[in-house]
């Protein structure tokens, strides 16, 4: 399959995703019918997506090194990795092949590093999966890569266990019941017009329009060479149905909302020749180090 078939099938890929997202995630609809009838934007759809996210469990077969072959296949490029001590996670982003294209953060739980109660628990689950699921995936078939990420990939958990594990990592809980769903998708602000381009401007938009934002480290986050300034929604409650058909309201998605400054040597380039490429880029481990806690109950439970 040539590149161009396979940009093709990436776009199914990012559109099955974006779809059941936005159903998930009622935020997504009112923030973006906002743009619309505020004239921020003409269309939802030319709203920059910055980056997706998505959140893996670190066992054999599963984690970032199964779940990334999808979008290298489609012509990503791995870039740096992060370490989150505390959250007891690692992460990579990715670079996307085309500029319109979203770049990925794909984050990995260090299962090994929790206490033997909890990675049992994980693994009573996890150890279902005997070969590596995306092995055996048509990764040219975009209709079965967007069924795959959206299919369970383990048993449903039942709800003594995933409270047991809320207790130790937020992170585990909800991977452990929602898997491979987009955890967010992030809204560039950098072009969209005056009034609306920088993160704190925005925020007060979102606030008018009664969106929640997280306040982890204060509701903007800022990267040390202030070229990366980030702020997210507290992630949405889902009515979720767990084994022996108990139901629990738990976390659900969240969005997120980006500004990258143009770098200092590109400041004499004219506003209209700016590029993707002259702006700020990769991620910034403090601001997702906090970016995390969206669906934490610290902030949910607010
Ligand atoms: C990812 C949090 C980090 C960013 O842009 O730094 C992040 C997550 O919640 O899984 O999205
Ligand atoms: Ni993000």
């Amino acid at each position: 399959m040539g590149q161009s078939d396979k940009l093709k099938t990436l776009d199914t890929v990012l559109n099955g995703l974006m779809r059941r997202y936005k159903e998930r995630v009622p935020d997504v609809g009112i923030i973006l019918n906002a743009m619309v009838s505020k004239d921020i934007v003409s269309n939802s759809d030319n709203i920059e997506n910055d980056h997706i996210a998505f959140r893996t469990m670190g066992v054999p077969n599963l984690g970032v090194q199964s779940f990334e072959k999808i979008f290298l296949h489609y012509g990503y490029e791995k870039r740096d990795h992060y370490y989150f001590e505390g959250k007891k996670l690692d992460a990579w982003w990715y670079s996307p092949p085309r500029e319109a294209d979203p770049r990925i953060f794909v984050s990995e739980l260090r299962v090994n590093d929790l206490s033997e109660e909890s990675q049992r628990i994980i693994k009573s689950y996890t150890n279902e999966v005997t070969s590596d699921p995306v092995d055996s995936l048509d990764l040219d078939n975009g209709e079965e890569v967007d069924a795959f990420l959206h299919q369970p990939l383990w048993r449903t958990p039942t709800v003594a266990d995933y409270k047991s594990l809320l207790q130790e990592s937020e992170y585990a809980a909800w991977v452990i019941y929602n898997r491979y769903y987009l955890n967010h998708f992030t809204i560039s602000v950098h072009n969209l017009p005056d009034g609306y381009n920088t993160v704190a401007a925005f925020n007060e938009f979102l606030e008018q329009n009664g969106i929640r934002l997280n306040t982890s480290g204060g509701k903007i986050k800022i990267s040390p060479d202030g070229g990366l300034l980030q702020s997210a929604t507290v992630a949405e409650m889902i009515n979720a149905e767990f084994a022996n058909g108990e139901h629990l309201q738990i976390s659900g998605s969240y969005v997120e909302f980006a500004e990258r400054k143009v770098l200092p040597h590109f400041l004499n380039i004219p506003p209209a020749e700016i590029q993707r490429k002259h702006r700020r880029d990769g991620f910034e481990a403090a601001n997702a180090d906090k970016i995390f806690e969206s669906t934490y109950t610290t902030q949910t439970g607010r």
